[in-house]
């Protein structure tokens, strides 16, 4: 058993009725990417986004989701956008410099736009544990979907800068 994740998402997201958010998701990997697309509009329909309010846009790989989400944000008026990619590690050193390069240009884009970005990426090191991460399992492990988390994570994060827009 281990301790590690999430503490449980709020059960209640009053406002969440009146969000945009937005989704932008790599295509590499695309099983993985499918199936984390699925969790996160689950948990984003369940926390009380409408299903219109969802923009989905998609780039060919986790190295353009930073510029995906530049975009998203300069054209749609999102109050979040989830950064969905999978990284797996392969024999060369891609992975490391696009992991890397893609997580700091998501954060860098969060913090200056003042758009909140959830970090929607899997950085694997084997394609079992980005079917694990992704809930769609293997090798006798159901794993778990991450994106249900991303979900709720994209709602709560918009509603706070929704309540600072107010302030400011
Ligand atoms: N993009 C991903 O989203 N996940 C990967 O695991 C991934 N691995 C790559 C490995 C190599 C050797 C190369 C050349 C590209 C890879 N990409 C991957 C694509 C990358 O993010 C980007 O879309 C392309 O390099 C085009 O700019």
């Amino acid at each position: 058993m281990s301790i590690k994740g999430p503490a449980p998402a709020p059960t209640s997201f009053p406002g969440a009725e009146k969000l945009r958010i937005g989704i932008v998701h790599a295509r590499w990997n695309i099983e993985v990417i499918e199936s984390l697309v699925k969790g996160a509009l689950e948990s984003i329909a369940k926390a009380g986004v409408p299903s219109e309010c969802v923009l989905i846009e998609s780039v060919p790989g986790t190295w353009e989701l930073p510029i995906g989400t530049q975009h998203m944000i300069a054209s749609q008026a999102v109050d979040a956008v989830l950064s969905i990619g999978c990284v797996i590690k392969g024999s060369t050193m891609h992975f490391e410099y696009i992991c890397d390069a893609a997580l700091h240009g998501l954060m860098r884009i969060g913090l200056e736009t003042k758009v909140p970005v959830i970090l929607g990426v899997l950085t694997v090191l084997s394609e079992d544990q980005a079917l694990e991460r992704a809930g769609i399992g293997r090798q006798g492990k159901a794993g778990h979907n991450h994106a249900l988390d991303w979900g709720f994570a994209a709602v709560e994060m918009a509603l706070k800068n929704r309540k600072q827009q107010k302030l400011t």
